[in-house]
């Protein structure tokens, strides 16, 4: 296992080793169908988009329990790691950012063309921007939830609103072990306020209006190992806790527009150089991930 986790390095603008495809010539093959795109427009989301071999599944499994396992000690290289899961861990879902930083595999998936490509295409970006990575680890049997959310809520301190989310699944995902769930239809909605992670589930019912309580019907989104599910910035989403045996962990990824600005003369993530108000969110945390004629 693993040439540079927990190394100190830098991210680097572009694959480490060649255990994704390149992202070079024709990259047609990796778009997704008029259907698919269709339903994403309608929707707010897409599913069943397969992303990783079997192979990459258990190498990514394998490298998550070492940072897992080593997770005091890689702590201050990552982003962030949930605070509420630092108080609480038998409570609150394991949830991190910036695996990308310290593990070669998780840093490479993020030019995954099976995963830019998708992506670009559905944002309608010529060129696509890497913004940051998340790991949702909920164990066998835990209690931990997601709040119902909307991704932008947390994403205010950069603008406009040009960001998308693939969620891939290093688990099988149902009902059963906590899934995750969307509301269709809600990427139409305003921005919602922000919730607390670690707070209850049904935290956002406070804030909707009544035609968004009548239009709160989630679809659980099954998935197998490997595949993913991409949302849009503003579709409400979230997940019930874990009854099954095994551990259900999902690998995030969230990419902006290129040309999205700093809203904040703060580090825009823990580690990273500030970006002054209104200046274009670039660097080496930053990459760009794709650029298409
Ligand atoms: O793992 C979950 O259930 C939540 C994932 C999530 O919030 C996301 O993909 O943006």
């Amino acid at each position: 296992l693993g040439r540079w986790i927990g190394a100190d390095v830098h991210p680097a603008p572009a694959p480490t080793t060649d255990v994704f495809p390149a992202a070079r010539g024709d990259l047609t093959r990796f778009e997704l169908t008029p259907g698919e795109v269709e339903r994403f427009e309608r929707d707010g989301f897409v599913s069943g988009l397969d992303v990783l071999d079997a192979r990459a599944v258990e190498e990514l499994r394998a490298r998550l329990g070492e940072l897992g396992r080593r997770l005091p000690e890689l702590r201050e290289q990552l982003y962030e790691v949930e605070h509420a899961w630092l108080a609480s861990p038998d409570e609150v879902v394991l949830h991190f950012l910036g695996a990308w930083l310290v593990d070669e595999w998780f840093h490479d998936l993020v030019f995954h063309p099976r995963v830019t490509v998708p992506l670009a295409q559905l944002l309608g970006a010529r060129r696509l921007r890497f913004w940051h990575d998340q790991v949702f680890w909920k164990p066998a049997g835990h209690a931990g939830v997601v709040p119902w959310h909307q991704d932008y809520s947390y994403w205010t301190r950069t603008t406009p609103a040009r960001h998308i989310t693939m969620f891939v699944a290093l688990d099988d995902m149902s009902a059963t072990n906590g899934g995750l769930e969307y509301v269709p239809g809600s990427h139409r909605w305003p921005l919602l306020p922000r919730v607390d992670f670690g707070g209850p589930r049904r935290q956002l019912d406070a804030h909707l209006a009544p035609e968004q309580r009548a239009a709160f019907t989630p679809t659980q989104v099954e998935l197998r190992a490997g595949q993913a599910s991409v949302h849009h910035s503003h579709t409400v989403h979230g997940s019930a806790a874990n009854a099954s045996d095994g551990p259900r962990r999902a690998i995030v990824l969230n990419y902006m527009d290129a040309d999205t600005r700093s809203a904040d003369d703060a580090p825009l993530l823990a580690g990273t150089a500030a970006i002054p108000r209104g200046a274009r969110v670039e660097g080496p945390h930053f990459p760009i991930v794709l650029e298409r004629g």
